[in-house]
């Protein structure tokens, strides 16, 4: 009896190691929204991220034009809400970051919470500081891809 519980035991934490060594070192991007800039979360954002173990590779204030805004949500031009998304991320000063660390695109979404800011999870960035869905205080790219893309449009 005991056997088979150590056993279920050692044959979890092989899954855990697997998995582990499947971690990899990525960088991904975060804008600090207008909103968020407005009402000085800039450094209880930015603290999360590090506390969290995530190293900082590029930090600036941005201003978007029309034509950046557009190109770098050019994935949603076809949605309903695209004139709104570019107008918003246009209305004010962002902070772009640069961030690296394991599994830096996926833990990143996590940290941030659901887009609609009334729906994420308290401890998610948009649970504790929004309500908002344009305005919902921070962006992370979705995928590698998106951040090469992201990151080419904000610090190239
Ligand atoms: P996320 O930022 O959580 O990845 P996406 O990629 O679905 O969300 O949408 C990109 C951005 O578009 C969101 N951050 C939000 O600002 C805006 N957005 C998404 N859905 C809506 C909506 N229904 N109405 C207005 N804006 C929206």
């Amino acid at each position: 009896m005991i056997h088979d519980y150590l056993n279920g035991l050692i044959n979890t934490s092989k899954v855990e190691l697997g998995s582990k060594s499947e971690m990899g070192v990525e960088q991904t991007l975060i804008l600090i929204k207008p909103d968020a800039f407005k009402r000085k979360l800039v450094g209880k954002i930015i603290q999360r991220f590090e506390e969290k173990g995530f190293n900082i590779k590029q930090l600036k204030t941005y201003d978007f034009t029309d034509e950046k805004a557009q190109d770098f949500y050019s994935i949603h031009r076809s949605k309903p809400f695209f004139k709104e998304l570019v107008s918003f991320v246009c209305s004010g000063t962002v902070v772009a970051c640069i961030l690296e660390g394991n599994n830096a695109v996926s833990t990143v979404r996590i940290m941030i919470g659901l887009t609609k800011s009334f729906d994420a999870a308290p401890g998610t960035i948009r649970g504790d500081f929004g309500l908002g869905i344009s305005d919902n205080i921070i962006h992370a790219s979705d995928s590698h891809e998106s951040f090469i893309k992201e990151s080419s449009v904000v610090f190239l």
